[in-house]
């Protein structure tokens, strides 16, 4: 907790460090109460640095010993400032001795070394070393580590730590001993040590060298059955990393281990994976389709970690992105290659876009708008955004839309060639990038340093006598926080250009001489406006703009209703076909909430549905949903999407000035109606999508699960006894949890009586399945008929604690963030409710409480009534003692 103002840290200020590291040994006596840890640290000078000074880190230690080449220092030779020891003038060479104690059990950051239920986890990233020791605990000092560790036997049965185990025995009093060796030098936030009553599911892997190595997944007792697919999304993720990257695993052993507490999804610690228990612990009874698609990301994300983050990892917190985006970018090429077909890979790109517009655009938008290498921050948790993630991701993906994908693993090669063992910079990746393929890639940098969501506008003029098609874009990009004027981007601009029949024409630009390609080309938009003629056009043709969202902008194209239709119904480009629906249904969606505005205000609140029926009266989207639907040759999963509306958060961000309720009364009255016309299409997709036999998670059959309950969800939304009677049955006969959550959702957003029952019923089967009843708290948080008092009074649910990040996510945040029109209402108790939240999580867990106050960060956009009443809630956490710097850092930006 902080007394002081935080301090900014700024990019620019980054100074070598001067001392580096060669080894580091440790030796902890695990006690939850008071865990003792010696570490002896050899260090240098370091040639590259100009300083004496041995600079340390260390926050809530109690130092017992400090020791400096044998010799114990007395309180006048070091310094203790605030969380940094300082040994000035130090030797050239200097081995440190230091002990420290720290309180796990006290420990509910989940930060450093902690206890859940029981065993003993550590959390390093970004800065927790520093809770188990003082330590120069920054990226760019990497050494190698050896680590004792001495545990009570038969509490702590289990002794894990990075690298190899290189001997174990008993000890005295019925305590243990296990000593871990990683060969590998790493930065300190990859270190990780567990101690507890686990168990694994393990197996010996033959690497394609030949190699063999022990792969392990441990878990809880109780919970071997629910491993197999971590183990089976290891093992797939070893093998492709060295069929797309050459890249294999460096390591003799890799284990994975789950814990119920934790503030992230998992931790890619060098060959000791923690994570999450969400995106481990699977099998059809408790997980969904949903989950298991995560898992095997996650898993794929934390063992990409050990090339793009472990071997070479990031100089400073600045350049996150550089193993963040890098890695986010390699897992959704991962998910989408499992998935194997075209149609397949579509999909996964259209999902990673949704998330990208649903969560990463508003971000851009709002108060802690930064770029994707930021230029400063207060408290370095707070950046592990989306920005970070999946922007970052999305610039990564350029380059090879650029580069081709041979000429990106040129780049990626080069790079590991210059940087392996090394902290290096987002300009090394550019440059490498750059070097291997001959390419100038200076203006590329302005994705790395300007923050906001360029728009583009596009507009095409066809000459038919000259068979010419001009292309005009034009990019433009809003201020953002500290970027008041923007430089133009190096925009990469996936086009085709579609005849009357809906095929792709040939693309000849003025002035190109040689065969016409025909399909798609990338456009390289470098200027804030540039032409580009195609020559040879024979027609006039529709033009389908930003094919595969080739860029992370918003485009903005003039079409026609009809154009729209027709680009569904022909576009070769899957993802512009999903988009030209998703455009036609959000200009839909935004007259009718205009006109919700207009009918409340002129006082005619009953004649609402009346005033909707005339404007959805053409039915035009219909068609073409209903044509989207019944195509049989369209991929499931692929129809699910294209059935399922813009949220109510996506076209909350297309307004002016936002209206949540508006927003909420119009959409639900468009899927409404849309039930009401597609009523025997959707149930013939729900009765041809079933799949018979045992679940499996694979994508064919998870595709056609998704389109069979977005089928169920619309009809469940007209009062109909044959729809009611479809959930209550899938609900009683599902053999999968997808099935019988999506049957559940259902029920409960629709008129059946009997909601209180089923939802006792479901938690009764399965309350020892904590990520069951996660869910089960979701489901009642995002309920259409859910208020702030249902969510109170769930917070006085017996299973309900804030102390769990997962728990509190599944209730407060899912009601915050995925509730919009109930977290809004109009007497400001929503926002009560959440400031009272993030007060109480700020004195647990300052982390998981920043997360939360970001609910409010697109205040200023709403009305004039809410917006007041959201000011009064974040000055009410503004306000409120003992502020942590994570949650100062965001209310602060928000009110500024
Ligand atoms: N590097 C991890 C994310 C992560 C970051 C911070 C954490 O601290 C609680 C935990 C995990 C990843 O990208 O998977
Ligand atoms: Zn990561």
């Amino acid at each position: 907790m902080r007394t002081d103002t935080p301090q900014t840290i700024h990019r620019k200020d980054y100074a070598a460090p001067n001392y580096l590291v060669d080894t580091v040994e440790m030796g902890f006596d695990l006690e939850p109460a008071a865990t003792r840890v010696a570490t002896r640290i050899a260090m240098y000078r370091n040639p590259a640095a100009a300083g004496r000074d041995i600079v340390l880190f260390g926050e809530e230690l109690e130092l017992v010993a400090l020791r400096l080449n044998g010799k114990t220092l007395a309180k006048g030779d070091y310094r203790l400032a605030g969380h940094v020891l300082t040994i000035p003038a130090a030797p050239a060479k200097a081995v440190l001795e230091i002990e420290t104690v720290t309180h796990p059990d006290r420990n509910t950051s989940l930060m450093g070394l902690y206890v859940s239920n029981g065993n003993f986890f550590t959390q390093c990233e970004a800065e927790g070393f520093r809770k188990i020791t003082f330590f120069p605990d920054r990226p760019d000092v990497m050494a190698k580590y050896t680590v004792m560790l001495r545990a009570d036997k038969k509490k702590y049965p289990v002794l894990l730590s990075n690298g190899n185990l290189v001997e174990q025995g008993n000890l005295p009093d019925g305590r243990h001993y296990a000593k871990w060796e990683d060969p590998f030098k790493k930065p300190s936030y990859l270190f990780a040590l567990v101690a507890g009553d686990l168990v694994c599911q393990e197996e010996k892997y033959k690497l394609k060298s030949g190699r063999e190595v022990l792969l392990q997944v441990w878990v809880e007792e109780g919970n071997l059955d629910k491993t197999q697919h971590a183990m089976d999304s290891l093992k797939n993720s070893i093998a492709w990393d060295v069929d797309r990257f050459g890249l294999e695993l460096d390591l003799d052993r890799f284990m994975i281990v789950a814990v119920g507490d934790f503030n992230m999804g998992a931790m890619e610690n060098k060959g000791l994976n923690i994570f999450n228990t969400k995106y481990v612990l699977a099998n059809p009874r408790i997980a969904t389709d949903v989950d298991f698609a995560n898992i095997e990301a996650v898993v794929g994300h934390e063992y990409f970690h050990n090339w793009t983050g472990n071997r070479v990892t990031c100089r400073d917190w600045f350049q996150l992105s550089l193993k963040e985006g890098l890695t986010v970018f390699r897992d959704q090429e991962f998910s989408a290659d499992m998935i194997g077909t075209d149609s397949g890979r579509a999909v996964k790109r259209i999902d990673d876009v949704r998330v990208l517009r649903q969560a990463q655009f508003p971000e851009d938008a709002g108060p802690m708008a930064h770029p994707v290498r930021p230029d400063s921050y207060v408290e370095i948790n707070n950046f592990y955004t989306v920005t970070i993630y999946e922007k970052g991701a999305e610039v990564v993906r350029m380059y090879q839309t650029l580069l081709g994908r041979k000429g990106f693993r040129k780049g990626m090669d080069l790079y590991f060639k210059r940087h392996d063992g090394q902290a290096v910079t987002c300009d090394d990746f550019r440059a490498a990038m750059a070097d291997a393929n001959k390419r100038d890639l200076t203006q590329f940098e302005r994705w790395y340093s300007q923050s906001g969501t360029p728009q583009v506008d596009a507009s095409a003029r066809y000459d038919a006598k000259g068979k010419i098609l001009e292309l005009t874009l034009e990019q433009t990009c809003p201020a953002t926080p500290g970027q008041k004027k923007k430089q133009p981007f190096h925009i990469p601009v996936a086009v085709g250009l579609l005849d009357a029949k809906g095929r792709d024409m040939p693309l000849k630009l003025e002035g190109e001489s040689g065969a016409d390609a025909t399909g798609t080309r990338v456009l390289e938009l470098t200027k804030a406006r540039q032409t580009f003629r195609f020559t040879g056009v024979n027609e006039a043709p529709v033009p389908s703009i930003l094919r595969g969202f080739s860029a992370p902008v918003v485009l903005k194209v003039d079409y026609s209703d009809a154009e729209l239709a027709f680009l569904m119904a022909h576009d070769s480009d899957p993802f512009n076909r999903w988009e030209a629906g998703q455009r036609l249904a959000m200009r839909r969606l935004l007259n009718l909430t205009v006109a919700v505005q207009a009918a409340r205000q002129s006082g005619h609140v009953v004649a609402v549905d009346t005033v909707l029926n005339n404007i959805e009266h053409d039915g035009a989207l219909a068609d073409a949903l209903r044509a989207t639907l019944n195509d049989a040759s369209l991929d499931p999963a692929f129809r699910e999407l294209a059935l399922t509306l813009p949220s109510e958060t996506m076209i909350a961000e297309q307004m002016e000035v936002i209206d949540p309720h508006a927003i909420h009364i119009a959409r639900q009255f468009l899927r409404r109606s849309l039930a009401r016309a597609l009523r025997d299409d959707l149930l013939a997709a729900y009765r041809a999508n079933r799949v018979p036999g045992a679940y499996s998670p694979d994508a064919a059959s998870a595709g056609r699960r998704a389109l069979k309950n977005v089928a169920l969800s619309y009809l469940a939304e007209l009062d109909d006894a044959e729809a009611l009677s479809l959930a209550q049955c899938q609900d009683e006969e599902a053999n999968n949890m997808t099935d019988r959550l999506a049957a559940l959702a259902a029920l409960l957003n629709s008129t059946a009586s009997g909601k209180s029952e089923a939802l006792q019923g479901f938690y009764d089967e399965f309350e020892s399945e904590a990520l069951v009843i996660d869910k089960w708290f979701t489901l009642q948080a995002t309920a259409r008929d859910a208020d702030v008092n249902t969510v109170r009074s769930l917070a006085g649910h017996p299973a309900f604690t804030l102390k769990n990040p997962n728990r509190a996510r599944s209730l407060i945040f899912s009601f915050c963030n995925g509730n919009p029109s109930a977290f809004h209402a109009l007497d400001g108790n929503g926002y009560s409710f959440w400031a009272e939240q993030v007060i109480a999580l700020n004195g647990s867990n300052p982390q998981v409480a920043a997360r939360l106050a970001r609910s409010l960060d697109r205040w200023r956009k709403y009305t004039p009534a809410l917006q007041e009443k959201m000011r009064l809630a974040l000055q009410q956490v503004a306000s409120s003692p003992n502020l942590s710097r994570d949650v100062s850092e965001v209310v602060t930006k928000a009110l500024a």
